[in-house]
């Protein structure tokens, strides 16, 4: 393929209810609309990345720019056989992967269209629909929690994970727990601890969690393993799982049992799958992270949770969640068993709502 046109919009769409991790709090979610054109097929991918540089240090000004000023001119005109071949040219620019990412995204949802395929076929997806959870926010106080909690298991959803950060970790696990004993609950604490710090997180072993998801830095990986020698509960990495070598090497060390995938934070979905591939191989259990996404990243993390290894509930909750008004004319619901079925039209097999485009950008560029 040969992209001919590159088209950037910088969204920001209202979330039906705020969401609180341990590094903020937002209201609105930002994001970037990639769109590529190219022998009459448009392509589109979502670009993950918020408006603070809170989870990553990608924000949606570092991604616009990288994809201006350096992804964009490797691509235009050129030659591109497939998401390979995007990594290979990408290669020299460093990181950035949140921004690598939104654009390989297009890339498969264009070949997908050219060729007739379903992004699930094309990845090697072999479910029709994933079992789901969802991520809830800290909450004013724990009674909040127990509520906000106890309203979507009455949805339908079959696993919750909630947000922890100092002084609102145990206490507020432990309130969920005494409501709900028996549901699947896991917790996210976004690298709010350091290894001294954490050993206040202990008594979370008692309380039969799937999972405690990110406790430290980053770049802590080979801390993590001190924290898993001392937990029985396994310690599932997120933001320190930024490429394939990364995903290895903790593996490596025991710094995890279980890792969360998400395409946007490993540059891509092929970079996911090779992790995927990397942990099915070791019996290592994966699941889909979720990054709050519009319709359009929310139909890529579902073809990405059809493949095999995504044996724990995603973070893919349905569009009702997060927006009352969405960029894909698709909505997304949540089926009976706590699942979410696969798209199966060609690509990512969405299609975007021009009218909710416009009102929701706040800048739009085009590349040729
Ligand atoms: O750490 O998993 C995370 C949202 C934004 C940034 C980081 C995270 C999250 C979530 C939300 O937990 C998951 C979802 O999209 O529902
Ligand atoms: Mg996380």
């Amino acid at each position: 393929m040969k992209i001919e046109k590159i088209t950037l919009n910088h969204l920001s769409m209202p979330l039906v209810s705020p969401f609180e991790t341990s590094f903020g709090r937002s209201t609105d979610r930002e994001c970037l609309l990639i769109t590529i054109q190219a022998d009459g097929i448009t392509g589109f991918g979502e670009c993950v990345a918020d408006r603070d540089p809170g989870y990553s240090y990608e924000t949606t000004g570092t991604t616009w720019h990288i994809i201006k000023d350096f992804i964009s001119p490797v691509l235009l005109e050129k030659d591109i056989k497939d998401a390979f071949d995007f990594q290979h040219k990408v290669e020299s620019i460093r990181s950035h992967n949140l921004a690598k990412a939104g654009v390989e995204m297009a890339i498969w949802d264009w070949l997908g269209k050219r060729d007739g395929k379903s992004l699930k076929q094309m990845l090697g997806g072999d479910r029709s629909k994933v079992d789901v959870g969802v991520s809830v926010g800290l909450q004013a106080t724990p009674d909040v929690l127990v509520k906000a909690v106890g309203d979507y298991l009455s949805q339908g959803y079959g696993r919750i994970k909630i947000k922890i950060k100092p002084g609102r970790d145990v206490g507020d696990a432990q309130a969920v727990r005494n409501a709900f004993p028996n549901i699947k609950l896991q917790v996210d604490a976004n690298s709010a601890y350091n290894l001294e710090s954490s050993d206040s997180l202990l008594p979370l072993d008692d309380l039969n969690l799937l999972l405690i998801e990110q406790p430290l830095y980053e770049d802590d990986i080979w801390e993590h393993h001190y924290l898993q020698e001392k937990f029985r509960t396994p310690i599932c990495l997120d933001e320190s799982i930024v490429t394939p070598r990364h995903a290895l090497a903790a593996l490596e060390m025991g710094s995890c049992r279980i890792i969360n995938i998400k395409a946007g934070r490993v540059a891509g979905l092929s970079q996911a799958v090779a992790i995927h591939d990397l942990c099915l191989k070791r019996g290592i259990p994966v699941w889909c992270g979720g990054m709050l996404e519009t319709g359009v990243g929310r139909a890529s993390n579902l073809a990405l949770a059809s493949l095999p290894g995504f044996v724990l509930p995603a973070d893919i909750s349905a569009s009702d969640r997060y927006y009352k008004r969405d960029i894909s004319n698709e909505r997304f619901t949540l089926n009976s068993d706590s699942s979410i079925t696969v798209p199966d039209a060609p690509g990512l097999g969405i299609s975007i709502d021009n009218e909710a485009l416009k009102d929701f950008s706040l800048a739009e560029l085009t590349l040729k």
